[in-house]
């Protein structure tokens, strides 16, 4: 899954894509690129997520997202999803052509349970301890895993009970949404607890704080690292890899799986 961040204040990309407006012959670029290079799913987000960002309008995130969605889905055979916690966004991307839900608070926003299920997509349900304004002040549990999981497994009984199906439900532990380094390496370690789940587990680490304080590399120079740490967590059965470095990707894991499993 391809990052396309069509937003001006994104931590790693901030502004690549968007000049004022959504540049979209630059978009169509940044995804041929993407999917020459091996990404199948592309992920369009409106609203920057990182710690402390300005909340966008419900009007704005469209005018981002919409455009960018017909687009993509008339020039290009991929999956396309949508990185939205709005309602009105979850319905009109699905008419504009997105196949996919990821939604950073899990459908917890009002309204936005009975848009996700009104689609018919499948959801990407991901934990975050607070919000993106405050998330990184003082993130606390006494036991990451073990809480991370059950509110997961808490969502997804709401929206079974909702009417969903199981089939169209995925996890994601949220790495860097409210947790320190050391709540991540927690996750990490523990991610086959959700991998046994059944639910497909998305996995979010790409060049995010947790890649730079492991190496000390400020966000330009963590596409290695961050490489590194996806085909791990496509080792321990993660189904999704969220990245922006779709090449450096590929690599790592073409070399963890010819080297663990042969070549195929
Ligand atoms: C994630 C996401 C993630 C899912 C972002 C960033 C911040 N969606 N959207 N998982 N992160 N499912 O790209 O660092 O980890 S936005």
């Amino acid at each position: 899954m391809a990052v396309m961040n069509i937003t001006p204040d994104s931590f790693s990309d901030g502004g690549s894509l968007y000049h004022d407006q959504v540049d979209l012959d630059l978009v169509f670029a940044h995804a041929e690129r993407c999917l020459s290079e091996g990404a199948t799913i592309l992920d369009v987000g409106g609203e920057s997520t990182r710690p402390g960002a300005k909340p966008v309008s419900e009007a704005e995130e469209l005018a981002r997202v919409i455009p960018v969605i017909e687009g993509l889905a008339a020039r290009f055979d991929a999956v396309i999803s949508v990185d939205t916690s709005t309602p009105q966004v979850m319905i009109e991307a699905a008419r504009a052509g997105a196949r996919l839900m990821n939604d950073v608070r899990a459908l917890q926003r009002e309204g936005a349970l009975a848009a996700a299920l009104e689609t018919g997509l499948p959801v990407c349900l991901m934990h975050m301890q607070g919000t993106p304004q405050t998330m990184q002040h003082r993130p606390d549990y006494d036991d990451p895993v073990m809480e991370v999981f059950q509110w997961l497994m808490h969502r997804i009984d709401v929206c079974l009970d909702a009417g969903f199906s199981a089939d169209q439900l995925l996890i994601d532990p949220g790495f860097g949404f409210g947790k320190t380094l050391e709540h991540n390496i927690a996750l990490f370690q523990h991610l086959d607890r959700f991998v046994q789940t059944g639910y497909p587990v998305l996995v979010g680490v790409s060049r995010k704080s947790m890649i730079g304080e492991i190496t000390g590399r400020p966000v330009e120079q963590r596409a290695t690292a961050s490489a590194v740490a996806a085909a791990i967590a496509a080792s321990h059965g993660a189904a999704i890899l969220r990245v922006h470095d779709v090449s450096e990707t590929r690599d790592a894991m073409a070399v963890m799986q010819a080297l663990t499993q042969g070549m195929q």
